[in-house]
């Protein structure tokens, strides 16, 4: 993407406490039999962490990847992500929300499946969960447990220390801080990661995100924008710097001058994304789709 408002800042986020947590995860991996990752539904892709997968992979985990959030994705996307995903070897994959009580119960079974050798009280099922922060790790412990033990918030880098739940005597979790890594290398990445509110809001510009957020919009659920806005077809089709204009007139967001007030207006697109104001939308489709 261009800018022709003259603005361009990578997103990177990688607080200190992200360091300990990452050493803490190896440390702590061989004493667990599997690893459930949780992902976001909504970009499954762009919220694995690549840091994190490569060690799974070395170590050769039994692996049970989560699709969290899954009620406020694209149900029928979600599908084809969960498709996709258990062809892969030795992956597990399922779509959750830790909102659903139902899901604790074939969360736990799918565990189990994995490490058919456990699951007594003298060999417990021991897995830790992984992920990039605010995507609801600590929220799946608390509905599994049916307890509020884990800490849970709606901002990233909520959990900061890991912490070993015994659900019961044959199932023990460990929750763990959410964790980046390094350097996001796609700028789209970086930004669909900070719309969706999972990077510290410091580290990204708001504007840049909504654009990103209006560009994949506007192509892919047109009507639904057009319907949160007010804005006609035509207007959706113009490019997103000028869209973001025309939504701050719609919503009256001026600054003195009459000039569009682009930083209140892109807060509130990404508010609405967040909130579902705009829909159940997905920002990534599996490549073969
Ligand atoms: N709609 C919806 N919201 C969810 C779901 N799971 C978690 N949330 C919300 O997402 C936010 C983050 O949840 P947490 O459980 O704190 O996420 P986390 O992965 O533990 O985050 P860190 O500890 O910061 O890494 C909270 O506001 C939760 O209520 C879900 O399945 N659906
Ligand atoms: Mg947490």
């Amino acid at each position: 993407m261009s800018f022709s408002m003259g603005f361009y800042m990578a997103v990177q986020w990688f607080p200190g406490h992200m360091t300990k947590a990452k050493k803490d995860f190896e440390k702590n991996l061989k004493h667990n039999d599997m690893v459930i990752e949780v992902v976001d539904a909504r970009l499954p892709k762009s919220s694995e962490n690549p840091m994190l997968n490569q060690i799974i992979k070395n170590r050769g985990k039994p692996h049970l990847k989560l699709l969290n959030k899954s009620d406020i994705a694209d149900e029928s996307i979600t599908k084809s992500w969960i498709k996709e995903f258990n062809q892969l070897k030795d992956t597990l994959s399922l779509a959750v929300s830790a909102k659903n009580k139902k899901d604790r119960i074939s969360i736990k079974e799918a565990c189990f499946s994995l490490v058919p050798h456990r699951g007594t009280s003298i060999k417990p099922v021991r897995a830790i969960i992984i992920g990039i922060p605010n995507v609801g790790k600590s929220s799946l412990i608390n509905l599994i447990t049916q307890r509020k033990i884990a800490k849970t918030g709606d901002v990233p880098a909520v959990t900061q220390m890991q912490q070993r739940i015994i659900v019961d005597e044959e199932f023990i979790l460990t929750d763990t801080p959410g964790l980046m890594w390094p350097k996001i290398e796609d700028e789209t990445q970086g930004n669909y990661l900070a719309a969706s509110n999972i990077i510290g809001i410091k580290a990204y510009d708001d504007t840049e995100a909504a654009l990103y957020l209006l560009d994949y919009l506007k192509v892919h659920y047109k009507n639904l924008l057009i319907k949160r806005y007010q804005i006609s077809a035509e207007e959706c089709e113009q490019p997103s710097e000028v869209l973001i204009e025309l939504i701050a007139i719609k919503k009256h967001l001026v600054v003195k001058g009459g000039q569009s007030d682009l930083k209140k207006t892109s807060v509130m697109i990404l508010q609405d994304y967040r909130h579902q104001k705009i829909g159940l939308v997905s920002l990534e489709k599996p490549e073969k789709d």
